[in-house]
């Protein structure tokens, strides 16, 4: 089998979103998410000026022996980019192997190792009164696990908050120029254990709940909140402190023990070594789409078993459909899965895609078709031409920037 085409699509139903297609001399398609969000064209260009060129007439199923050209081959690797293109490209692979299979990409993986996936779902609000209503909302569909995020009183934005009122699908992304935003950390520690304080008495200890914290705090400050949200018990603080700070994440550990989940940045295993082997996080939350594909995204949740930490996968709606549908194979064949982020997708999106995974309440699963079994409307991906956004910028009061 050989390799005859490589075309990237970019296209915007809801929001931006890059794709792989690669098609073999056999008639067989595969696809693959290149979205990287804010710097979508960056990764377009690395493909289509300096990986496709290089897939032509390669063999599909080689797809170790891809990975390791690409990566070995680039001299200049790792970095968001380039990973996220040797992303797309794995993913690719691997669902042209399930299709030449004739199944679906989790019985190439070892098979199921649960019934479905379970999810975690994004509550915010603008109160803490509009969160509990969101929360009731996700309760009632059937989400055991929650993200929490509320709006800061004094802070004209918080991360994670849409603005609008409950439901509002949140895009961070929203204009060419990044939007600048203030944080104040003093009046989030003081205000994120109320939060808590009002969920847990709606709702007691039944509900999971995580909260991202989306690396705005020095590791003492992310050692506090921890502390101060103990008795909640959190499922997980998420990115409590810029991840790339590994040896911080042991002064955290020192002072508590709410769990941390850390990794979307992360874009290979090298990345997160540290924070596995010394045990410094309980969930790494590394995607498929932006640390290497499901080839090298296996290895990174094997070493993690190693060391008792769980599978946290990124999936917020800057990933694509193709990116959901292939997190969702290896969440059902891994060992140590631990949860998968569902944000859903911004409305629109089903014009362009259309996806075998299915979702029961707060569950969630790939679905039967071969391969990955989502799969893209070129046609109608032509009607939604690129639309340029920067993700937000985030300072201090006094300007001094700081970690959106
Ligand atoms: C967030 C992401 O979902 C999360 O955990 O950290 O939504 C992140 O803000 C976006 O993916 C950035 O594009
Ligand atoms: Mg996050």
């Amino acid at each position: 089998m050989k390799i005859t085409t490589a075309e990237v699509i970019v296209t915007c139903p809801g929001r931006n979103y890059v794709t792989l297609k690669i098609t073999t001399d056999e008639g067989l398609t595969g696809l693959g998410d290149a979205t990287l969000n804010g710097r979508e064209l960056a990764v377009a260009s690395y493909l289509r000026d300096h990986v496709c060129p290089l897939l032509i007439g390669r063999d599909p199923q080689r797809i170790e022996d891809m990975w390791q050209y690409l990566y070995r081959g680039a001299y200049w690797r790792r970095g968001p980019v380039t990973m996220t293109a040797i992303s797309a490209v794995d993913v690719a692979l691997w669902d042209i192997k399930g299709k030449a299979a004739g199944l679906p990409l989790y019985q190439l993986l070892g098979g199921a190792s649960r019934e479905a996936v379970t999810l975690y779902a994004h509550a915010d609000g603008r109160d803490v009164p509009e969160l509990l209503d969101r929360v009731a909302e996700l309760v009632e569909d059937g989400f055991q696990a929650i993200r929490v995020q509320v709006a800061v009183p004094g802070l004209d934005k918080t991360y994670g908050v849409s603005g609008g009122p409950p439901g509002t699908f949140y895009e961070p992304a929203d204009g060419r120029i990044p939007a600048e935003q203030r944080w104040e950390t003093g009046a989030y520690l003081d205000f994120a254990p109320t939060m808590f304080e009002a969920v847990r008495e709606r709702y007691g200890f039944d509900l999971h709940l995580l909260h991202d914290v989306h690396n705005r705090l020095t590791p003492v400050e992310a050692a506090r909140l921890g502390r101060s949200l103990e008795s909640f018990r959190l499922w997980w603080m998420e990115d409590p402190t810029p991840a790339e700070d590994q040896a911080a994440f042991g002064l955290i550990r020192q002072h508590t023990v709410t769990p941390i989940a850390v990794g979307e940045v992360f874009n290979s295993i090298w990345d997160c070594r540290d924070l596995i082997t010394n045990r410094l996080i309980d969930y790494i939350r590394t995607s498929v789409t932006h640390a290497g594909g499901i080839t090298h995204l296996r290895r990174i949740f094997d070493l993690a078993h190693l060391y008792g930490v769980r599978s946290g996968s990124h999936g917020a709606g800057d990933l694509s459909p193709v990116s959901l549908g292939a997190a969702l194979h290896v969440d059902l064949a891994i060992p140590n899965f631990g949860i998968q982020e569902y944000m859903g997708h911004a409305p629109g999106w089903d014009d362009v895609f259309h996806a075998s995974y299915w979702r029961e309440g707060g569950y969630m699963h790939p679905g039967e078709d071969p391969g990955i079994g989502v799969t893209l409307d070129e046609e109608a991906a032509g009607r939604f031409p690129y639309d340029p956004k920067s993700l937000p910028v985030c300072r201090l009061r006094d300007g001094t920037m700081h970690d959106w």
